[in-house]
Parts: structure tokens; C-alpha cells; sequence
């Protein structure tokens, strides 16, 4: 049985590294142990590493679509639900202030992304610190995000934050701007595969084509600055 893509997509074999050209030389300083703070318009800013544990861990199979049109199926992430994490420790403990419903993640590289409280709450939305079935051992691995990413199927990748270690509420967007120097033409505020919000003022045509021709250049360019941060590290 074959499921038709979204529109505009493609499928790939192997799931690349991949990101924004700036991020791609920047890894975790140690990509085994979670930090991960709430902020924001909250009564009470938090580290949860320790409240996150305690949550039930969830597995799911999720397809994974990059903006530039390249997408993966049937990965298995596995981590905990980001709708549990939301009420059983921003709610109970960080307590947000009314109508903080605009939320900012935040990767230890300086990428950042955001969305509506609304869309992190469906149940396919995760907090994963596992990808398995991808031989990268038990983490999620440096090129995907380790030690915690973001995973919400509905939303192109860019919105699946990688490397995450701040999350936060806020009430309006003025804490926010998608990382220079992009253009936030490249930033959609909810980026939903489905509708294939891309971006903004462009026609999702003109944005499928010429995202697609950056594929190849980027895959090289992250490969080998993950190859480079190996060689570093095996010194
Ligand atoms: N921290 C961080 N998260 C990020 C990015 C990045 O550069 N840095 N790139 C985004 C983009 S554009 C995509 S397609 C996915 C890629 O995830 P992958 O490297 O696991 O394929 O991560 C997203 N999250
Ligand atoms: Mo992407």
C-alpha cells in the first residue's frame, strides 16, 4: 500500500542532516543530557530535564517533511507527548500567565522557531529524545537533534526544532524573530504541510522549485561539517 504524498514532495531513502546553512557547523555541547528551561510569560521560569523524565514515554511512527520538498516516512521517534509535558509541567509548575499561547523553541545551535500553543498540543506532537531503526545507536544522534528535538509531523521540518533547550509562552510575538539573516518570508506561522504553507508572499509553486534546487548543496554542506566536528571530537 502506497501513501500518496503531501503535495509538492518527495520521497528520499535516507534521512539527511539538515537545517540552515548557518546552524550547520554548531553542535551540542553535550548531546547526551537533556536541559531543557520554560520561559516566557510564566509565573515561574523552570529547568524540567528532571519533571520530564517522570512523564510516560510515548513511540510513534511519523512521517517527516522538509519545506524544501524532501521527505522521510515511517520514522520511529520515541520520547514523551508534548501535550503531557505542556499540562503536567508547564500548567502545573511554570504556571503561564493567560493567553500565552505563542510559543518559541529554541535549539542550543541559536536556531529558534515557532507556533501556536494550539498546534503543539495534537496528539502526534512529541518532544523526542529517540529515533530508532535509523542504526544511530540509542539518542536521537547529533544530525537529528540530540539530545531533545521537536516533532510535529503536521508542521514542515523547520518547526521541528533540533537541539532544543528553552521553550517558552509567550503572550505576543514580539520575543521572536526566525534567525538572521533569513528573510521571514521563510518563516510561515504554522508552516502545515497540508495546506503547504510554506512561507509567506510567495507562491508555494515558485517556493517548491527553488527550495528544491538547495537540497543537494545542503545535504553536502551539513554531511561535511558533521564529518569535521567528528574528526574534532576523535582527537
Ligand atoms: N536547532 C536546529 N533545528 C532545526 C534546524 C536547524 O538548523 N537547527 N533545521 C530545521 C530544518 S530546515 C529541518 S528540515 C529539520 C532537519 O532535521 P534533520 O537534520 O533531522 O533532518 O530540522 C529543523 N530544525
Ligand atoms: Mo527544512
Amino acid at each position: 500500500m502506497s501513501i500518496p504524498l503531501p503535495p509538492g514532495q518527495i520521497e528520499r531513502p535516507q534521512f539527511p542532516r539538515f537545517g540552515l546553512g548557518k546552524f550547520a557547523r554548531r553542535f551540542p555541547a553535550e548531546p547526551d543530557r537533556i536541559r531543557l528551561q520554560v520561559g516566557g510569560d510564566v509565573e515561574r521560569k523552570l529547568n524540567v530535564e528532571a519533571l520530564l523524565q517522570a512523564l510516560p514515554r510515548i513511540e510513534q511512527q511519523s512521517d517527516f517533511h522538509c519545506v524544501t520538498t524532501w521527505s522521510i516516512l515511517g520514522a520511529r521517534w520515541s520520547g514523551w507527548r508534548f501535550a503531557d509535558f505542556y499540562r503536567q509541567i508547564v500548567v502545573a509548575e511554570a504556571r503561564p500567565l493567560a493567553q500565552a499561547e505563542f510559543v518559541v523553541l529554541r535549539g542550543e545551535d541559536g536556531y529558534c522557531s515557532c507556533l501556536p500553543l494550539e498546534d503543539l498540543l495534537r496528539d502526534d506532537v512529541m518532544l523526542a529524545d529517540r529515533l530508532d531503526g535509523h542504526s544511530l545507536g540509542h539518542g536521537l544522534g547529533l544530525e537529528h537533534g540530540a539530545p531533545l528535538r521537536l516533532i510535529a509531523p503536521a508542521h514542515y521540518g523547520y518547526k521541528n526544532v533540533k537541539h532544543l533547550v528553552a521553550i517558552e509562552f509567550w503572550r505576543d510575538r514580539r520575543a521572536y524573530r526566525f534567525p538572521l539573516p533569513y528573510p521571514t518570508f521563510m518563516d510561515h506561522p504554522r508552516a502545515r504541510v497540508a495546506f503547504e504553507e510554506r512561507g509567506r508572499l510567495f507562491p508555494r509553486q515558485i517556493l517548491r522549485y527553488l527550495y528544491r534546487l538547495i537540497i543537494p548543496l545542503n545535504v553536502y554542506v551539513f554531511a561535511k561539517a558533521l564529518a569535521a566536528h567528528r574528526r574534532k571530537q576523535a582527537r
